[in-house]
């Protein structure tokens, strides 16, 4: 079969909930992808940062293959070896005190919000059914009919009604809009430190951490959702560490995976988490011993590649090359990190063909709306295959400005 013949299968049985490029890939490994011709292209999506340590990691594959042969699944019914580790060893990591573990990044930021609302009518005291989630215009926190309850994207949501109530939306960046919207029915502030689906954008300096106060003050849950911005993706190894501050709450997911099995996770403190007693929330595969083993091996390559520093590095080195593409079309490049985007002005005629331009330079990157290009390569990148990247964005830019 050709990338053809694939292409009208998938459309054909496949439901079209996304719109990919025509490629069709058969074949990983770090930062390379081969499609079922043969023919090789640089990753620079990362699977949206799931895959931060690279296409197949060996060590992270090897873990998976051990594992898969030792145990895979025991539902929480029964404990396994490896879940205590992962818990253990995520709370040394990041600091935080408990763990919950789910599968996808919706199911964790579902679960958090469930935390929320119950830490507020426990702890709290906000009475029954009355409890409100703050979060900001522009999130992308999943798909699940909770989470589109709050989303501002009108794509998201469109026929999936009636929604969740309890949610209210301030400007994201927008402190004083935060202290406002705050009652003392509130639980809890969501916010992604950088908003990456609504175009990788950065809050103005200091947000965070007034936000931070604020919910403090208020007795307010900070809930930062890391889902995307975590693990290494943005140089640090949480993005809230460039404001210095530590959420009440985090959410985890993506390359918690190292690209190979579907993990997420909420962390919290003792004192908050403790408000779930059992029966109260699960998961049949939360927890189990695959995903366990993989995350923890997953963990362990991004301290012992030093991921972290090399997001950094590489990203700071990659932001500057970028800004001197000279281009009409060329808004603003913005990023931190490995999590890059060239935003477009209207006349540019979308990002879209420029993703399909850089896919026939062999780049495979995604758009994000309409007018941003995003760059989010896996963190084990090296400066030469950036310029091997940089060489190939810039003729496109040359090409289709001359078209
Ligand atoms: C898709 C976007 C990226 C996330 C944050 C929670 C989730 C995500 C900050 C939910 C997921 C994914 C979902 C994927 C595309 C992708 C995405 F463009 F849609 F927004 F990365 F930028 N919080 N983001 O970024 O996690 O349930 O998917 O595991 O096609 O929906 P999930």
């Amino acid at each position: 079969m050709q990338t053809r013949d694939y292409i009208i299968m998938e459309d054909l049985y496949g439901a079209h909930n996304y719109h990919p490029l025509d490629v069709v890939i058969s074949r990983a490994k770090g930062i390379w992808m081969w499609d079922v011709e043969g023919k090789k292209y640089l990753d620079f999506l990362s699977a949206y940062s799931a895959v931060n340590q690279g296409h197949c990691h060996p060590r992270i594959v090897k873990t998976l293959q051990k594992q898969a042969k030792k145990l895979t699944l025991t539902s929480r019914a029964f404990r396994n070896d490896q879940w205590p580790l992962l818990a253990k060893e995520l709370c040394d990591l990041t600091g935080f005190e408990q763990v919950l573990p789910m599968n996808s990044g919706a199911e964790a930021v579902e679960t958090a919000l469930k935390i929320a609302r119950k830490w507020a009518y426990l702890k709290k005291g906000v009475p029954q059914d009355q409890a409100e989630i703050i979060a900001c215009a522009n999130n992308f926190h999943g798909r699940t009919i909770t989470v589109i309850s709050f989303s501002t994207e009108p794509l998201y949501r469109q026929d999936f009604g009636p929604f969740t109530p309890g949610f209210k939306i301030i400007p994201f960046g927008d402190a004083s809009a935060l202290e406002a919207a705050i009652t003392p029915n509130t639980a809890a502030f969501l916010v992604e430190p950088i908003q990456a689906e609504a175009g990788i954008l950065i809050p103005p300096d200091g947000f965070l951490k007034k936000a931070r106060e604020i919910c403090k003050q208020n007795n307010v849950l900070f809930i930062a959702d890391e889902i995307q911005t975590g693990l290494g993706r943005v140089g640090r190894l949480f993005a809230c560490e460039y404001e210095g501050i530590k959420p009440d709450m985090m959410v985890i997911g993506k390359s918690l995976g190292g690209g190979c099995y579907p993990i997420s996770a909420v962390l919290s403190t003792r004192n908050i988490m403790e408000v779930i007693k059992p029966g109260q929330h699960g998961s049949t595969f939360g927890g189990n011993p695959l995903a366990c083993a993989v995350a923890r091996e997953a963990l362990r390559v991004i301290q012992e590649e030093n991921l972290v520093k090399n997001a950094e590095e590489k990203g700071a080195y990659f932001l500057e090359r970028l800004k001197t593409i000279k281009s009409r079309w060329i808004k603003e490049v913005r990023g931190r990190g490995l999590l890059i985007g060239i935003e477009l002005w209207p006349e540019a005629g979308g990002a879209r063909r420029f993703c399909e331009e850089l896919m026939k330079e062999g780049l495979l990157c995604k758009e994000t709306h309409d007018h941003v290009i995003r760059f989010a390569p896996p963190l084990i990148i090296s400066k030469r295959e950036l310029d091997w990247a940089f060489k190939r964005i810039k003729r496109v830019f040359k090409r289709l400005e001359k078209s």
